[in-house]
């Protein structure tokens, strides 16, 4: 379903707003990457609810944020996308997400719901969770499922909304375009593309009026700490010389789940996650911003948000004479009360028998969900696979045999993996559906796997 139904756009003519380049000051709240109904694994079924506490957790704070905008009140919300973990969320997710989103259609601030790359439905004709906003016509709601520009009138004034959703190849490029092309030539090839579908709206633009860019993308500069070679074709990275154009008074970005500020002039801003939604997220600070936009000025403030704790506590044992008392000082000197904890600890297996699991049960009762894991250190401390170890040098291919030859729950899949990872390697698209973006359930894990940098880029 294509047919843009549009209750927002308006004619682009300044001359319906005379005193608009001299008066209006918008105030927006920008909110990305929600993920409502994940991470239920970090969450304990509520006795009271019968709902998982990370749900109600994700809901108390998506709610705080909707608090805010009635509170300020702003003039507009701005969503940056990934409303779900993906495109079919269970209705009671649904629900939960429509009944905060309503709060706003009843304050009458207008509401920009942003396409991200779990919002799409890569199934079949596509099509996006959010889309169903647009369809019963919520009075006061855009969905930007596509590049075009909103006209929306606030309280403050009217303001141009250019919606950029996560692009996919196949949004911009068709099968003969990428022919015979490598991976970086069919990434430049979707700049080129993008740069000039941009260049079309920019130029449509009215330059008096205060101007959004809302986007979900990740840019070239933006931190996350993810291996390059696992982020191999998980989509394109867009150059910030696309997006730092004067024409635009502020740049509303969502997809990475680290609160950044990437540019001042303009400002262009990852609010971040509102919630953590793992381990990968231990330290960051979740948040909202709050920014006030005007025609060649925008300021922004970063609103933190009271989220649950997420707590890992490592210790190597393998040196110590009595490793449970030394354990049980660690656990003790981290604030676990309510918060979701990790307790990972290294022993020699001859030690194994002085951790008292019930011991260890009873430090960590006072977490809001806890997990431990026990690595065995022997005495050589021998790398768990051995041919992975430091020292050794091996190719990444070479690297990836290894490991499948050690993970047997995986060897339905083994071959396409080194076939996919041989065509990756070879800069081949080849049968390689570059930006299909569904998700990669399990991580990539070569060796000793860095679980934090693997689950992050899953949730991008
Ligand atoms: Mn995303």
């Amino acid at each position: 379903m294509s047919l843009p139904v549009d209750a927002f756009s308006c004619s682009l003519d300044s001359a319906d707003y005379p005193l608009s380049s001299l008066t209006v000051m918008v105030k927006i709240l920008h909110l990305s990457d929600i993920h409502l109904g994940s991470g239920f694994s970090h969450g304990r079924i509520n006795p009271e609810t019968g709902l998982n506490s990370r749900f109600e957790d994700f809901v108390t704070t998506l709610g705080r944020c909707i608090d805010c905008a009635i509170a300020e009140p702003v003039d507009l919300v701005l969503f940056g996308g990934d409303a779900f973990p993906d495109a079919t969320p269970p209705p009671i997710v649904q629900e939960a997400f429509a009944a905060q989103f309503r709060r706003l259609v009843d304050a009458e601030i207008p509401t920009v719901l942003l396409v991200g790359n779990h919002d799409q439905h890569s199934q079949g004709a596509g099509g996006a969770s959010l889309c169903i906003y647009r369809t019963l016509g919520v009075p006061g709601f855009v969905v930007g499922d596509r590049l075009a520009t909103h006209c929306i009138q606030t309280r403050s004034g009217a303001i141009q909304i250019m919606t950029l959703p996560w692009l996919t190849r196949s949004t911009l490029l068709t099968r003969p375009d990428t022919e015979g092309l490598s991976l970086a030539e069919v990434n430049q090839l979707l700049i080129d593309r993008l740069r000039v579908a941009m260049e079309g709206e920019i130029r449509r633009l009215d330059p008096t009026l205060p101007t959004v860019l809302l986007a979900h993308l990740m840019t070239d500069t933006a931190t996350f700490g993810a291996e390059r070679f696992l982020a191999v074709g998980k989509g394109f990275t867009v150059p910030m010389a696309l997006l730092t154009r004067p024409c635009f008074d502020y740049v509303a970005l969502g997809h990475v789940h680290r609160h950044q500020v990437l540019s001042e002039q303009p400002l262009v801003v990852y609010p971040g996650s509102i919630e953590r939604v793992d381990f990968s997220e231990e330290d960051e600070t979740k948040g909202f911003v709050l920014v006030e936009v005007e025609r060649g000025r925008a300021e922004m403030v970063f609103c933190p948000l009271p989220v649950r704790r997420f707590c890992t506590i490592r210790i190597d044992l393998s040196k110590v004479e009595e490793p449970l008392p030394v354990l049980l000082q660690a656990i003790q000197a981290e604030g676990i009360a309510d918060a979701v904890v990790r307790l990972i600890y290294q022993v020699r297996s001859d030690q194994l028998e002085q951790i008292e699991n019930s011991v260890l049960h009873q430090a960590l009762a006072a977490a809001h969900t806890y997990s431990i894991h026990a690595e065995l250190v022997s005495q050589q401390s021998r790398p768990r696979l051995p041919e992975l170890g430091t020292g050794y040098k091996i190719d990444p291919l070479q690297a990836l045999r290894t490991y499948l030859a050690n993970q047997p729950q995986l060897a339905d899949i083994a071959e396409d993996m080194v076939q996919t990872a041989e065509a990756l390697l070879a800069d081949d698209m080849g049968e390689w559906q570059f930006g299909t973006e569904r998700p990669i359930e399990r991580p990539l894990e070569l060796g000793d796997p860095e679980p934090d940098q693997a689950s992050q880029l899953r949730l991008l």
